[in-house]
């Protein structure tokens, strides 16, 4: 069995990993470390949480103390780091907490990998850290960082850190940098899951600037599965891209939903523009395709029809997180490191 510390796993896309690992019966006993901020939701976890090689704590990956226990406490020689501030409207609004968590709470991470000698340290990133296309072209790994945002310098500097640690101690890191996600247990600030339910509520949707900014969709268990073979046999020293080759207008999206959901587009509403909104985002994914023989096997037709069911059929999931109950309940339940 391998014994891996999972950050982050009570958000959006560490929940799907989990679920998605201990439901394959793979050989990891998963130590889940999440401080439970807004976006921490163990609702998410449900179909794990009894799961006799699932075990979570509720705590800061910028706690050295609690880190280093943990590595001793469950015998860690993995780390795969999914925790981090997410959202790039939220690091426009205030930075502190992005540098704090993304930058310095990786390097933590980092140094209690380095000193208990860990098999391998997978850095969950983005492909934001890339910056902005123009219309032509795609992001390759080997595509200059130029990040944009304060969310996205966030990112890149603790790509830089975990690099830099591979270079200097040949610490076995692997970084991943994948596109925009979809699918079940996203937190709705994210575009797809606020236009699903304001959709169902009746409410206006909220496009930025003219609504013609580019991102590339990928389901999320297409994501997960790639960062799986990057984790299990990806080269160490190494990034790798990940996304499924599916451009599409923010506009486009949108009208998609609206069309899929049966309402009109005079629930439209174009606002301000995002400072700094990045233009268009798109990922070469060939080296994971040849190196890994990763593909992704959703095709988004069907995983954005799976994606507007699981928000009709989990109305009371995304109810409990605007009502703000998801917090009060499940914080209590756990002692804060
Ligand atoms: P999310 O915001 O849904 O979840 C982040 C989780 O990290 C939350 O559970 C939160 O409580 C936890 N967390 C935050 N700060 C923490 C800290 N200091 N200590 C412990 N836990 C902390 O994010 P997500 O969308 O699931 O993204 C997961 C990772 O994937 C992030 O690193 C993000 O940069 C990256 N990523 C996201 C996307 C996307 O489209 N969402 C795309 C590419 C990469
Ligand atoms: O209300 C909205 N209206 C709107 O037009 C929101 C929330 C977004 N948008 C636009 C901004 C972006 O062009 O939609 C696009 C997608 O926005 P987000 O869902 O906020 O995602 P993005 O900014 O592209 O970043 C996401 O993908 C990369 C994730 O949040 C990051 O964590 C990930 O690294």
């Amino acid at each position: 069995m391998k014994n891996v510390l999972v950050t982050g796993g009570a958000g959006f896309i560490g929940s799907n990993f989990i679920n998605y690992i201990l439901a394959e019966g793979s050989d990891y006993n998963i130590v889940n470390l999440d401080k439970l901020t807004y976006a921490g939701n163990l609702e998410n976890l449900i179909p794990s949480e009894t799961d006799k090689h699932y075990h979570f704590v509720k705590g800061d990956i910028c706690n050295t103390e609690l880190v280093n226990y943990l590595f001793v406490k469950f015998d860690i020689s993995y780390v795969i780091n999914f925790a981090a501030e997410s959202h790039v409207d939220r690091s426009i609004l205030g930075s502190e907490i992005f540098f704090r968590s993304n930058v310095l709470g990786t390097s933590v991470l980092l140094e209690a990998a380095r000193k208990f000698d860990a098999q391998k340290f997978l850095q969950v990133s983005t492909d934001e850290v890339y910056g902005s296309l123009g219309k032509e072209g795609l992001f390759t790994e080997e595509t200059q960082l130029h990040p944009n945002s304060p969310y996205s310098a966030s990112k890149a500097a603790a790509d830089l850190m975990a690099l830099s640690f591979y270079h200097t101690y040949g610490l076995p890191v692997v970084i991943t940098r994948c596109s925009n996600n979809y699918g079940p247990y996203q937190f709705p600030e994210k575009l797809i899951p606020l236009m699903i339910i304001n959709l169902i509520r009746g409410e206006k949707l909220p496009v930025y600037g003219d609504g013609m900014n580019v991102r590339d969709w990928i389901y999320v268990l297409d994501h997960n599965q790639a960062v799986k073979a990057v984790f299990e046999n990806g080269k160490v020293g190494e990034v790798y891209n990940i996304g499924a080759n599916t451009e599409m207008h923010n506009i486009d999206i949108v009208k998609l939903l609206i069309k899929q959901i049966g309402k009109s587009d005079d629930f439209i509403e174009y606002v301000k523009d995002r400072p700094g909104h990045d233009r268009r985002y798109a990922i070469d994914s060939s080296k994971i395709k040849s190196e890994l023989g990763w593909s992704p096997q959703y095709k988004f037709e069907n995983a954005i029809k799976r994606t507007i069911d699981w928000y009709s059929k989990n109305k009371s999931w995304w109810e409990r997180i605007i009502s703000g109950e998801y917090q009060h309940y499940y914080k209590t339940q756990y002692n804060s490191y």
